[in-house]
């Protein structure tokens, strides 16, 4: 017996549901875009001169070695991402980007155990062997980006 897939649109309810991440989707929401910078003072000035966003939310996660201020754009956040000490990852980055970026994606998932697990069956390389503590006592894991797209990802649950 095949896999039935649902598309949208399909009328017809699923003849069989399987487990895997293709009938379900694991990801609910966009949770935040972190965007790496050298001066975060300077990175909320210029939303909130720009697009007059303010910060909603500040933190230092000392685990990652950085310092963030959330705004919130609808029910998603800007994560704006400083590094605080010279090893951290994020000052690596920038200094071999040479400036600010887009750093990484959290994306929103029911239950970040169940996900990561997903994750790591389907074989993908992640960065956290189990879900930790981020931001805002949510609760997280990476996923790396050479496996990814290219793009670092952060499952988050709430
Ligand atoms: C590195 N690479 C990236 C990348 N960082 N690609 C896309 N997006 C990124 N952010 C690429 C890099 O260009 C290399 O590719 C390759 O991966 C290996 O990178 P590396 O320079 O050798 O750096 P690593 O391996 O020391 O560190 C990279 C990883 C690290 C992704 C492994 O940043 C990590 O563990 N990140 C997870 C934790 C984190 O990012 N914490 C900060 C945010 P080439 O040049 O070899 O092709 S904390 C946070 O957001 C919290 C708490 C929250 O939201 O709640
Ligand atoms: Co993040």
């Amino acid at each position: 017996m095949g896999i039935t897939v649902r598309r949208p649109g399909d009328d017809e309810p699923g003849v069989e549901m399987s487990e895997s991440a293709a009938t379900k989707p694991l990801l609910t929401e966009i949770d935040h875009v972190a965007i790496a910078v050298p001066d975060l003072g300077a990175a909320i000035d210029y939303y909130r001169e720009t697009f007059g966003a303010v910060v909603d939310h500040r933190e230092v996660v000392e685990s990652d070695g950085v310092e963030e201020a959330l705004l919130k754009v609808a029910e998603s956040y800007v994560q704006l991402l400083t590094p605080t000490r010279p090893d951290s990852t994020v000052a690596k980055w920038l200094d071999k980007k040479g400036g600010p970026g887009i750093h990484h994606v959290g994306y929103r998932v029911a239950d970040c155990a169940e996900a990561l697990e997903s994750v790591k069956r389907q074989g993908f390389r992640v960065l956290d062997d189990q879900p930790r503590p981020g931001s805002r006592g949510t609760t997280v894991a990476f996923i790396h980006p050479k496996d990814a797209l290219g793009t670092l990802i952060e499952l988050v649950q709430e």
